[in-house]
C-alpha cells in the first residue's frame, strides 16, 4: 500500500483546530494529554511467543488456553523476547509496564522446578525492566506442566498436586515482591488457574472449598503493598473446561472481598453480552483495586487482539469517568500467532490508549449534569455528536509528542524489523 506520512506541521495544525473544537465543550486538551501520559498499560510477555515460555524442560501443553496460527519469527528465548518488546515499545506512546509469567524464568542450564523458583531466576528480566524504565507485573504459571495434566491445580483432589502449586504460587509472590522492590513500583501478581471439567460435574462444591483452602495457604504471608499486590482471575470456561470452572466470577469476587486481594477482570472471561466495564463501579464499591486483562472475546475464544471498539471504549470510559486510574491496573491479555506478534502488541496497546484518550476527551461533568437534570435527550444527542469530533488529530499529536510513529507509519517499522530481525529466526 502506498502511504505518504504527513509533515509534523500538518499534524500540529490539525491539533490546534481540534483543541479549539474540544475547548468549545469545556475540554482542556493539553491537560488531557498530560493525564493520559500518566496511565501505564501492562504489556503481557506471552503475546511474543504464543504463551510458550522458555523453561529448560519440555513443558506439557494445555491449560485451556491456546494460541493459534504459525506466523514466522516468534521469540525463541528471553533475549529475543526482550528485543521484540523493545521494538513494540518504540511504537507505543507513553510509559508502560511489563507483565511476565513464571515460565519465562531464566535458569541457564539448570532445571529448576516451578515450586523452587527464586527472584534470582528473574534477575535479568528485572535489570532489563529497570534499564527500560518499566514497572513489572507477574503471574504464577499453573498450566502447561505435567503437574497440571489432570486439568486441576490448586483445587485438585490430590494433595501432592495442590501442594506443588501452592508452593509455586508462594514462590511467585516472593518473586513479584522482589520485582516491586527493585523497580520501586508495586508488582501485581495475578493467580489464574485452569481448573475445571469438560463435562457436567456432580460435585461443584468440593473443588471450590479446596481452592479456597489453597488460596488461603498461598496468601497466608502478608507482603508489603508498597512492593506487591495480589490478584485473582476468574473465568467462565476454557478449552476442556466447558462445563465447569472452579474459579468462577462469583467465587473470586467473594474471595477478593473477604481477603482484600485485587480482583482481575478479563474481558474475554464472561458471557458474550456481559461487559466487564459495567462491573467496575460495582466491584470497586467493595474491593480497593482491580486488575484488568483487556482482551477481546470472539465466540469461544477469549484472547483476540484488542480493537478500538465499543467494548474497549466502555472499559476506558468507566475508568476515566470515575477517576479510577489509580485503583485499576490495566493489563493486556491476548495472543495471536497468525499475525506479526509485534504488530499484535502494538495494535492492541495503541488501541487501549486510544480508548483512554477518547474517554478523557469527553465533557463528563457536563454530561453528568444533563443526566441529573433528566435531560436524556441532550445526553443521547451529545454522546452521539462527540463521536465525530476530531479525536484523530489529538491522538496524532500525542504520538508526535511522545516521539512514536504517527498513524500507520509504525507498520513499516514492524515490516522492516521483520525483514531484518525476525526473518533470521527461520
Ligand atoms: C487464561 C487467563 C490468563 C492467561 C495468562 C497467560 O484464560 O486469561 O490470564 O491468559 O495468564
Ligand atoms: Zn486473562
Amino acid at each position: 500500500m502506498k502511504y505518504t506520512a504527513p509533515r509534523d506541521e500538518t499534524i500540529s495544525n490539525a491539533f490546534t483546530i481540534a483543541k479549539e473544537r474540544y475547548a468549545a465543550f469545556g475540554v482542556d486538551v493539553d491537560s488531557v494529554l498530560e493525564r493520559l501520559a500518566t496511565i501505564a498499560i501492562s504489556l503481557h510477555c506471552w503475546q511474543g511467543d504464543d504463551v510458550g515460555g522458555f523453561e529448560t524442560v519440555e513443558s506439557a501443553s494445555g491449560g485451556g488456553i491456546q494460541a493459534t496460527g504459525n506466523y514466522p519469527g516468534k521469540a525463541r528465548n528471553a533475549d529475543e523476547l526482550r528485543q521484540d518488546v523493545e521494538e513494540a515499545l518504540r511504537l507505543i506512546p507513553g510509559s508502560h509496564r511489563f507483565n511476565l509469567h513464571a515460565m519465562y524464568a531464566e535458569t541457564g542450564d539448570k532445571v529448576v522446578p516451578r515450586n523452587e523458583l527464586l527472584p534470582e531466576h528473574f534477575s535479568t528480566w528485572i535489570d532489563w525492566a529497570k534499564g527500560q524504565g518499566l514497572g513489572m507485573d507477574f503471574n504464577p504459571s499453573c498450566f502447561a506442566h505435567p503437574m497440571a495434566d489432570s486439568g486441576f491445580t490448586l483445587s485438585s483432589y490430590d494433595k501432592n498436586v495442590r501442594d506443588f502449586w501452592i508452593e509455586h504460587c508462594i514462590a511467585c509472590r516472593k518473586i513479584g515482591a522482589a520485582m516491586g522492590e527493585a523497580l520501586g513500583t508495586p508488582c501485581v501478581t495475578n493467580v489464574w488457574i485452569p481448573d475445571g471439567y469438560k463435562d457436567v460435574p456432580i460435585d461443584r462444591l468440593t473443588p471450590r472449598t479446596l481452592l479456597r483452602e489453597s488460596l488461603d495457604a498461598v496468601f497466608a504471608e502478608k507482603l508489603d503493598p508498597a512492593h506487591h499486590l495480589d490478584a485473582v482471575e476468574s473465568k467462565l470456561f476454557g478449552i476442556g473446561s466447558e462445563s465447569y470452572v472452579v474459579g468462577s466470577h462469583e467465587f473470586y469476587l467473594g474471595y477478593a472481598i473477604a481477603n482484600k486481594t485485587l480482583l482481575c477482570l478479563d474481558a474475554g472471561h464472561f458471557h458474550p453480552t456481559e461487559s466487564i466495564a459495567d462491573k467496575l463501579s460495582s466491584v470497586l464499591t467493595y474491593v480497593d483495586e482491580v486488575l484488568l486483562h483487556v482482551s477481546r472475546g470472539v465466540r469461544w475464544d477469549s484472547d483476540h487482539v484488542v480493537l478500538l471498539n465499543d467494548d474497549t471504549r466502555f472499559i476506558a470510559e468507566e475508568i476515566i469517568r470515575h477517576g479510577f486510574e489509580k485503583r485499576v491496573h490495566i493489563g493486556l491479555d491476548f495472543f495471536d500467532a497468525s499475525i506479526n506478534r509485534i504488530a499484535a502488541w502494538t495494535t492492541g496497546t495503541r488501541n487501549t490508549i486510544k480508548a483512554l484518550l477518547l474517554a478523557l476527551l469527553e465533557p463528563t461533568d457536563a454530561l453528568k449534569t444533563l443526566e441529573r437534570d433528566s435531560d436524556f435527550t441532550a445526553r443521547l444527542a451529545l454522546l452521539e455528536e462527540l463521536k465525530t469530533m476530531p479525536f484523530g488529530a489529538v491522538w496524532d499529536q500525542y504520538c508526535l509528542q511522545q516521539e512514536v510513529p504517527v498513524g500507520p507509519a509504525w507498520l513499516q517499522e514492524v515490516k522492516d524489523y521483520e525483514a531484518t530481525v525476525l526473518v533470521q529466526r527461520g
